[in-house]
């Protein structure tokens, strides 16, 4: 499907610049507009591939180019101070060409954090097509602030989108890797199962034939109805036959290159791996309220029996009635199985952040309180940083 990608802070912005590095590399043709939003003129200007005239600078009058910090508030006010500058860039989006918005942001920090529940909300109330976020949690040896500021953010951003897909930094950090590099790989690995999934609707002319190809409207049926989704995903190497897929297929009989046994047994397994592995936000996969598979790969790899059965696994360990598959032709020497798993409801890191949001609320509460009993002088100058903050 074909989306108009929105980074939003400086991990949306270099998301977002990658995933134009990936469709140019692969022809996937999802990334349909590319912008990034920053308050930080030095974020915007360290990109590589995005255009200029699509880099939004925000906040001048009040930062001067520098960034918020791990600010949200901050961010937030921001966002909703200067939305038309930010509509001035979307304004040049051929709305009518594209499927989805796709806004990109760290949910840790403070540009991206405050500013794009905002962007969200905004894009919500102009345009009719689905307003999906995806939203990259912080690891957990950032810090008190970035897990406070997540919290939030998440909290209402997952309100403003038609569907919130999750990355999750912290379990994807490898130990001793420099963040730096760390990021680098996460950022590919973000790229490659979003681009995955989001490329399965988007087969174009002179592409392979595929026998059940996957389309957008089964992406978007997938995503909605709302709530927190996660992407699983798992490969194996194959070997190209020389000629094209389609051909060998037909050739048949004892000649045929690829065992078919050995091809939907290939499929199945990589579907388990994708779905039993780990997660862009780990969690339990049963109670998934919608479910979509996506088998990529060369034709001569990918058959229906293989789809259907490991559709038909995905169901029983869902629990989901909606459970929908099919295939993704790619001329790759590789098969991969990405598996969307859409409204999740048993995730540990999002019941451990609405904890830290609903302590940081009761300390507020106390503060509060102990400011009426015993400073009531003082309530006035403190309510300020007190109101919740969206
Ligand atoms: N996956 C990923 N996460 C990032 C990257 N850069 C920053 N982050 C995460 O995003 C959070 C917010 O950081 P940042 O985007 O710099 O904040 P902002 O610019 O104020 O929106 C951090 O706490 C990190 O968890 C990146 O390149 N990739
Ligand atoms: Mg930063």
């Amino acid at each position: 499907m074909k989306l108009a990608m929105i980074g939003f802070g400086q991990a949306g912005g270099k998301i977002v610049d990658r995933f134009v590095d990936y469709d140019e590399r692969t022809q996937s043709g999802i990334v349909r507009s590319a912008i990034a939003v920053n308050t930080a003129k030095a974020d915007l200007m360290g990109l590589e591939n995005i255009q200029n005239e699509n880099r939004v600078l925000i906040g001048q009058s009040r930062v001067k180019g520098h960034g918020v910090g791990a600010d949200n508030e901050l961010g937030a006010e921001i966002a909703e101070e200067d939305i038309d500058e930010v509509q001035g860039a979307i304004d040049s989006i051929p709305t009518h060409e594209i499927d989805a918005f796709l806004v990109v942001a760290g949910m840790g920090g403070g540009t991206g954090s405050g500013g794009a529940p905002v962007l969200a909300k905004h894009l919500k109330r102009i345009y009719t097509i689905p307003v999906y976020g995806l939203g990259v949690l912080p690891g957990s040896d950032e810090g008190g602030i970035y897990t406070l500021n997540a919290a939030r953010s998440f909290q209402t951003f997952v309100r403003e989108v038609d569907n919130l897909l999750v990355f999750d930094n912290d379990s994807w950090r490898q130990a001793g890797e420099s963040v730096e590099g760390g990021y680098e790989e996460i950022n590919e690995e973000i790229v490659r199962r979003f681009g995955v999934l989001f490329g399965a609707g988007e087969v174009g002319q002179g592409d392979e034939v595929g026998e059940s190809v996957v389309d957008s409207s089964e992406i978007i049926n997938t995503l909605a109805g709302g709530g927190i989704s996660t992407v699983g995903y798992a490969t194996e190497e194959v070997e190209l036959s020389d000629d094209s897929g389609l051909l060998s297929r037909f050739t048949g009989g004892d000649d045929e290159q690829v065992d078919t046994a050995h091809t939907t047994n290939r499929i199945t397994s990589l579907v388990r791996k994708a779905a039993l592995g780990r997660l862009t936000l780990p969690c339990e996969i049963e109670g998934a309220e919608r479910a979509l598979l996506v088998m990529a790969g060369p034709t001569e790899h990918l058959n229906r029996k293989g789809i259907e059965r490991g559709r038909k696994w995905l169901e029983e360990q869902t629990g989901s009635m909606e459970v929908r598959g099919g295939d993704y032709p790619l001329r790759e020497p590789q098969v991969a199985s990405c598996i969307l798993l859409s409204g999740v409801n048993n995730v540990p890191r999002i019941k451990e952040l609405q904890q830290v949001a609903i302590e940081a609320q009761d300390n507020i509460e106390a503060i509060r309180e102990e400011s009426e009993d015993n400073l009531q002088n003082l309530v006035e100058d403190d309510e300020d940083e007190l109101e919740p903050l969206f």
